[in-house]
């Protein structure tokens, strides 16, 4: 069987990449230079352009008029939309050209909104969505949606809202909820209220389930700024977010939630393995965090694909 015989050219085509997978179609007007690895079962658009030091993962559509040059990787599942503009030199001069160029890397899974732009060197995270026309100028984590110009992080993909006020107890009692992710309960904490104010509290053992050996503070963080993006790998914390109010997205590497922190009398357990993320925070947030042990920069899984690798291996 020929190459071609494994995957479908329209007749207005130039391909002079030999490494094309089984079952790739790629439309009229197309040109896929030599070199350029392109994986299975991807649709490639009318007029798209693939450079030679392009690598293509399976299962990838790539919708009309987008360009790949050289330097750019895209890993399985992903969508390119329409007019999508990839970029690869952030000063471009004419007829000057860089002796290597950044890499970007587009990660399984992630789509990215027609007419978008993504400047060079910039990886976007498994799952991410980019909407569209969004301009990327900075790395986009794993799972997130971003918009806008310059692109901001405007969610989370795939997540359930959980509503606390949906089901915790009335007023002045404790009660502990389970949440839908693996490690992770919603406390509502006991509150004594009287003509002299309000005082909320935790103890060990009752609102508190680990004893306490360090707590911070993170505070004055600018709106848009999103923290976390990482997983513990011992550490248990609980996290009151004491003024104000900010957004925790919460991953178990198969489920995900976003609570609202917005009340003293509410609280998070995050159990060791769970992916977290806090964003959305008011200028006035304070957010107070317990935890189990002291701080260790090597109790922390940065990258997500490890974070899904650790989950499922347990290494
Ligand atoms: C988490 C979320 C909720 C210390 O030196 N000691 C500490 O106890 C902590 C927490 C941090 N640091 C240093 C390490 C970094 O140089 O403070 C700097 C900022 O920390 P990081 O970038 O980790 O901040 P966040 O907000 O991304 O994450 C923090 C916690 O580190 C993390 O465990 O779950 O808050």
């Amino acid at each position: 069987m020929s190459l071609q015989d494994k995957y479908y050219s329209h007749p207005s085509a130039i391909v002079n990449s030999k490494q094309i997978g089984e079952g790739t179609k790629i439309w009229d007007f197309c040109n896929i230079l030599e070199g350029a690895k392109i994986g299975k079962n991807c649709n490639i658009c009318h007029g798209s352009f693939i450079e030679g030091n392009v690598t293509v993962g399976n299962n990838v559509t790539i919708k009309n008029n987008v360009s790949l040059w050289d330097g750019i990787m895209v890993e399985d599942n992903v969508f390119i939309g329409p007019g999508v503009s990839f970029t690869n030199d952030k000063f471009p001069r004419s007829k000057k050209h860089l002796k290597e160029y950044p890499k970007t890397l587009i990660k399984k899974g992630a789509s990215i909104g027609a007419n978008a732009t993504i400047l060079p060197g910039i990886i976007i995270g498994e799952n991410a969505m980019v909407g569209a026309g969004a301009v990327v100028t900075k790395d986009v984590p794993a799972n997130a949606i971003v918009i806008g110009n310059p692109a901001v992080i405007k969610g989370y993909t795939d997540v359930e809202v959980q509503k606390w006020d949906t089901f915790v107890k009335p007023r002045n009692t404790f009660s502990k909820t389970k949440t839908n992710v693996k490690g992770v309960e919603i406390y509502k904490l006991p509150k004594a209220s009287d003509i002299r104010g309000e005082l909320s509290f935790v103890e060990y053992q009752k609102e508190l389930p680990f004893l306490v050996k360090r707590a911070y503070m993170i505070y004055n963080v600018p709106g848009k700024e999103v923290r976390g993006e990482h997983a513990h790998k011992k550490l248990h914390q609980f996290l009151i977010c004491i003024r104000g109010s900010v957004n925790v997205v919460l991953d178990d590497g198969k489920k995900k939630i976003e609570v609202t922190l917005n009340a003293m009398e509410l609280g998070i357990h995050i159990s060791p393995l769970t992916w977290s993320v806090q964003y959305k925070y008011t200028e006035d947030a304070i957010l107070l965090v317990f935890a189990s042990e002291k701080y260790d920069p090597n109790d922390y899984i940065r990258d997500y694909q490890d974070f899904l690798r650790v989950v499922k291996h347990g290494k």
